[in-house]
């Protein structure tokens, strides 16, 4: 802008010296376009410390979040892009980029630099302002099936010799027959080679206002809510209000789990009502 200005200034002074001076150098700053998710290490399992998410644009580092606990239910990170305007020959700041840039992410912890399984769902840079979700995976996915390599090893390692590689681990397959798919299993963060492990509502039982209390083991930074109905095929199945007291306001937002004992409270509905916990 100061460039421009001065350009400006000179050629209404008619001083001569409009052609001498420096060019537009540098665009403009933007509103930030924020990059945002869940970042999930090797096991699937979401990062509540010692992890960083880093933003490369080609080989230069343009954004990090170090990971320290939840910043919202079911998210980790949040990468804040520098968004220059596109009109100076240069961005604005080294960190700059522009809508549209392509960009990547990479997850540093303890054991180094990870590659990420969504590495082809990387959003362009956005407009100014955008919100962009993208939850992220340190590890990899050689089969395509969505579930990590290493996650995918440990079931292998329990089978006694049954299954021999990826591929024949099935995320529709209940390998451990606790009724959860293995898949389910992945995203629930429950062990799938285990069948004492699963998402259960352990205890149902009547609270006070009218309400029933559901208590579960919950995992830490997976989200949880409830699904209702009063019959058993699949369309019949609504999202329930549920509260975190016997007293507190519904919501239907999922809830973030603290990694212990966790209770629900969902309306007491007549004459009969089908609760779902879901886990995200
Ligand atoms: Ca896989
Ligand atoms: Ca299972
Ligand atoms: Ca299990």
């Amino acid at each position: 802008m100061k460039d421009c200005f001065l350009n400006a200034t000179l050629s209404v002074l008619g001083l001569g010296l409009a052609f001498l001076a420096p060019p537009c150098r540098a665009g403009l700053p933007q509103p930030m376009c924020i990059i945002y998710g869940q970042a999930l290490d090797g096991y699937g399992l979401p990062y509540r410390a010692g992890a960083d998410v880093i933003l490369f644009h080609g080989t230069s580092e343009i954004a990090r979040q170090t990971i320290n606990g939840s910043l919202a239910p079911g998210v980790n990170f949040a990468l804040y892009v520098h968004l220059d305007d596109g009109r100076g020959a240069k961005p604005y700041s080294p960190r700059a980029v522009r809508t549209g840039d392509s960009v990547s992410i990479v997850v540093r912890d303890k054991d180094g630099v990870k590659t990420i399984m969504e590495s082809q769902l990387v959003p362009p840079v956005g407009l100014p302002g955008d919100l962009l979700l993208l939850n992220v995976t340190a590890g990899q996915d050689t089969d395509g099936d969505g579930l990590s390599d290493l996650w995918e090893w440990e079931i292998i390692a329990w089978s006694n010799g049954a299954l021999h590689n990826l591929w024949e681990v099935n995320g529709d397959d209940d390998f451990d027959g606790d009724h959860m798919s293995n898949r389910q299993e992945y995203q629930a963060g429950t062990f799938a080679f285990l069948d004492y492990d699963a998402l259960l509502i352990e205890e149902l039982i009547p609270a006070a206002n009218g309400r029933l209390r559901l208590t579960f083991l919950s995992v830490p930074g997976i989200t949880y809510s409830v699904r209702c109905a009063t019959g058993l095929s699949e369309s019949a199945w609504q999202p329930c209000a549920f509260s975190l007291s016997d007293a507190g306001a519904f919501q239907t937002v999922p809830v973030e789990g603290p990694g212990n004992w966790m209770s629900l409270y969902v309306p007491l509905q007549e004459p009969m009502c089908f609760y779902h916990l879901i886990a995200e």
